[in-house]
């Protein structure tokens, strides 16, 4: 059979997410007997009913993918799968134990397949393929879950095993998380979520396929490979990326040495020139990194960029990520270190650090209320917006 491997579509994240999903769900039609969606579905624990509303269409849309039968094992029970759609809840899904996530209602409501501790089964012109799964736990837990839910493939079936977690394999640095070694055992192909750029990997002679997510959601240079879904044919073990059409996503970096104020704007509007002029008739999303150094006596605080960004509003959709002239990283983990030698509280810290961001700012003492930066932290830090406005404009509160 042929199977759309895809996820991660974060509906309700922005314009984007649910159009681009749902070009590759059409897309898929007519060229997969079904498809697999390893959450993350939803970007949020409960979405909004806008968002649920147009989800709930698009997978009414994408709920007939031809004549291949789909059986749903339910506590011991055979029932007919109302959707070519098997899915999973992701970390964005899931919720604590005790209440109903937006995937179980989607799968009550026969929109799809809800496969998290289910067996499904898919039948066609003789073959049989089961498809298991494992809803997205929280890192530190997912070893444990694995060994407890004692997943077994199943005799006879072309055995998929779908869950939603980081890997060591892919990302080193998560410390926390389960390797391909912790997977269950004897699966023919392992599917993954959670990771937003995609992954045809095999180890431990498990062969893993994570499709990344149909949605640019965190600007990093990862994502700016063009997005879709696998198409996998079980009877064969081929594997194609199928790319579908979303929104260019550019991520560029410049890198200066001791650099003037106008050298830095000028190289900054030739890169979005160059974008833009590349795009021309698209609204791009454009993350522009801007890193190394200026020259003695600027920092960042000089550098205004507002201009270069109010003339790319309407072409572009900008991110300026300036790290130019920041302090190295050395130095801020020295900052961090002396911060916890001199046992200062989270609070402290937090203070100490808007201290330095009003003084980068230039923003004249006589602006800011005297003695009053303690309770304007605090409600900064518990987002009163308006208490901490009124803190700033004293003169204005009546
Ligand atoms: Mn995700």
């Amino acid at each position: 059979m042929k199977i759309a491997i895809t996820g991660d579509f974060h509906f309700g994240f922005n314009e984007d997410a649910l159009e681009q999903a749902r070009r590759a769900l059409i897309d898929a039609k007519g060229k997969a007997d079904f498809v697999i969606a390893a959450g993350d579905l939803f970007d949020f624990r409960v979405p909004s009913q806008e968002v649920v509303h147009d989800a709930v269409r698009v997978f009414d849309e994408a709920r007939d993918y031809g004549d291949a039968v789909v059986t749903v094992v339910d506590g011991g029970r055979e029932k007919p799968g109302p959707s070519h759609v098997i899915a999973i809840y992701g970390t964005h899904e899931r919720r604590t134990k005790g209440l109903v996530n937006i995937i179980e209602i989607l799968h009550a409501a026969g929109l799809l397949v809800n496969c998290h501790a289910r067996k499904v089964f898919v039948e066609k012109d003789g073959e049989r393929v089961c498809v298991q799964g494992m809803g997205g736990v929280p890192e530190e837990l997912a070893g444990r879950a694995l060994k407890l839910m004692e997943y077994q493939p199943e005799k006879g079936c072309f055995n998929i095993f779908i869950f939603h977690q980081s890997l060591t394999e892919i990302i080193p640095q998560d410390k926390d998380c389960i390797s391909m070694a912790d997977l269950p055992n004897g699966f023919d192909l392992y599917v993954n979520g959670h990771i937003h750029w995609r992954h045809d990997l095999t180890e431990a002679g498990k062969h893993l396929l994570i499709p990344g997510s149909t949605v640019v959601t965190q600007m990093k240079k990862n994502e700016a490979r063009p997005k879709g879904y696998y198409l996998f044919d079980s009877k064969t073990g081929n594997t194609e990326f199928v790319t579908v059409p979303t929104r260019p996503f550019h991520h560029q970096e410049i890198s200066f040495t001791d650099a003037g104020l106008s050298e830095v704007e000028e190289k900054a509007r030739t890169a979005l020139e160059a974008i833009a002029e590349s795009h021309a008739g698209q609204v791009p999303l454009v993350k522009l990194k801007l890193t190394g150094t200026l020259a003695p006596g600027l920092s960042n605080a000089n550098l205004d960029l507002s201009g270069l960004e109010r003339n790319y509003s309407e072409s572009m959709m900008l991110s300026i990520d300036r790290q130019i002239g920041a302090k190295d990283l050395k130095e801020k983990l020295e900052a961090v270190r002396r911060m916890r030698d001199e046992k200062k509280n989270a609070a402290e810290f937090g203070i100490t650090l808007l201290r330095e961001r009003i003084a980068e700012k230039n923003i004249p003492e006589s602006q800011l209320p005297s003695g009053a930066l303690e309770p304007l932290f605090t409600a900064l830090s518990q987002s009163d917006t308006e208490k901490a406005l009124e803190l700033l404009e004293p003169t204005e509160s009546t």
